[in-house]
């Protein structure tokens, strides 16, 4: 009988565990199946934008900032994960090229970490900026005017292989969606960026 015991408990113990394990909060972070949008969406001022039907968790945005020096595109030949990456480039130190996934369902005081990878070359940084992003929320109401979360910058530059930009954030109470975004911000070169990731941290 205390044999038979034994096993449930270990049983429970891997149930546990596995529902433990963090689920990726984006449906498509590893940028399969997204496609150019030919009209952007009503009320964005976007010259061009990407998009992929994800449901509950939102879409990808791609903003040219009204500048041809820039460039978001599928890249099948560099890749972290999968079939392809978002490949940016940008030929001036004066525009933001942004990919973001936003419409993203949050929780308040909850913690999150947003992760991804991203490969460089050329990248040339004249400030402070350079690799830019990570995680915003606010509420429905308010997303837009009174968003907050931790964007981080890197000074990577120049030349690498894939290497993991990650941050982490506790939403306010009052917090309904987030968005996360990488730009390469005011630095010329090309960055691909891969297998984004948002989890809930369990505390
Ligand atoms: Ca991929």
């Amino acid at each position: 009988m205390k044999k038979i015991t034994w096993c449930l408990l270990a049983g429970c113990g891997l149930l546990l565990n596995a529902a433990a394990e963090p689920v990726n909060m984006l449906a498509d972070g590893s940028l399969e199946n997204w496609k150019q949008q030919t009209e952007p969406a009503k009320g964005l001022e976007l010259k061009d934008q990407l998009t992929l039907d994800l449901g509950r968790t939102g879409g990808i945005r791609n903003e040219r900032e009204s500048n041809p020096a820039t460039l978001v595109e599928r890249d099948a030949t560099v890749k972290h994960g999968g079939e392809y990456s978002i490949k940016i480039t940008n030929r001036t130190h004066d525009a933001i090229p942004v990919v973001s996934i936003f419409d993203i369902p949050v929780t308040g005081n909850t913690k999150y970490r947003f992760s991804c990878w991203i490969k460089g070359a050329g990248v040339d940084r004249t400030n402070a900026h350079g690799i830019y992003g990570g995680f915003t929320a606010g509420s429905h109401a308010t997303f837009w005017s009174d968003n907050q979360g931790q964007i981080k910058t890197e000074d990577w530059a120049g030349d690498w292989d894939w290497r993991k930009f990650e941050t982490e954030v506790v939403t306010r109470p009052t917090d309904q969606q987030a968005m996360v975004q990488i730009q390469l911000r005011n630095a010329t070169g090309t960055i691909w960026v891969d297998d984004l990731e948002l989890v809930k941290v369990e505390e």
